[in-house]
């Protein structure tokens, strides 16, 4: 392909010249993957909010080309759970992905088929390294939408199917005000 070149606000992480729409996902999108899910469903019929939007700038799809865009997840909870993305691994398991975080603040949950677990903090300014084979979440437990870029391999795929399944080892919750990471229930 050609050289490329678009445009994305640095808050908002929309696309200003409208060239690339986001795709929106609600709670009706991922309604069995929250722990409350009486609260999912009361979300749902109340009006079925927006979890986050993304923003795909560019993805070439081919092998050795790069994908990258914005996520913007917004803030709320489902239950005592805060909004946050399905999460997924890559379907090409060993590939890697950089967020760089551009405003708000919220976590990414991470987590390898064999169950190790980790969880990073992220603030603007600050840049997360998913290595391979980590699965991926992000979880906006601020005030404010968090807003990261990404960027990957743009062969990587994604495998939803895997966590939609088995759920997240790990789930962030509020109590008492404030964020805690507990073990998941559901977990299969
Ligand atoms: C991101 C994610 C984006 C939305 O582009 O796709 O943040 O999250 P879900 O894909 O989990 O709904 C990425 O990690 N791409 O590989
Ligand atoms: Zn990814």
């Amino acid at each position: 392909m050609n050289p490329y070149r678009i445009d994305f606000d640095l808050i908002t992480g929309f696309c200003k010249s409208g060239i690339v729409k986001p795709v929106q996902r609600r709670v009706s999108n991922m309604k069995t993957q929250f722990l409350d899910e009486k609260a999912a469903q009361k979300a749902i019929e109340d009006g079925d909010p927006i979890l986050y939007e993304f923003n795909t700038l560019l993805n070439e799809e081919k092998h050795s080309a790069l994908a990258f865009g914005t996520t913007i997840i917004y803030p709320g909870k489902i239950g005592d759970e805060y909004y946050m993305t399905k999460g997924h691994f890559h379907t090409v398991l060993d590939t890697a992905e950089v967020y760089y975080c551009l405003s708000g603040n919220g976590f990414m949950m991470m987590e390898t088929p064999e169950g190790e677990v980790d969880i990073k903090e992220l603030h603007p300014g600050e840049a997360v390294y998913v290595p391979g084979r980590w699965a991926h979440r992000s979880i906006n437990h601020g005030k404010e939408p968090f807003v990261m870029f990404f960027v990957y391999p743009a062969d990587s795929g994604h495998d939803y199917g895997t966590i939609e399944t088995k759920g997240y080892r790990k789930l962030v919750i509020e109590k008492d005000g404030k964020p805690i990471v507990i073990d998941n229930p559901n977990w299969k």
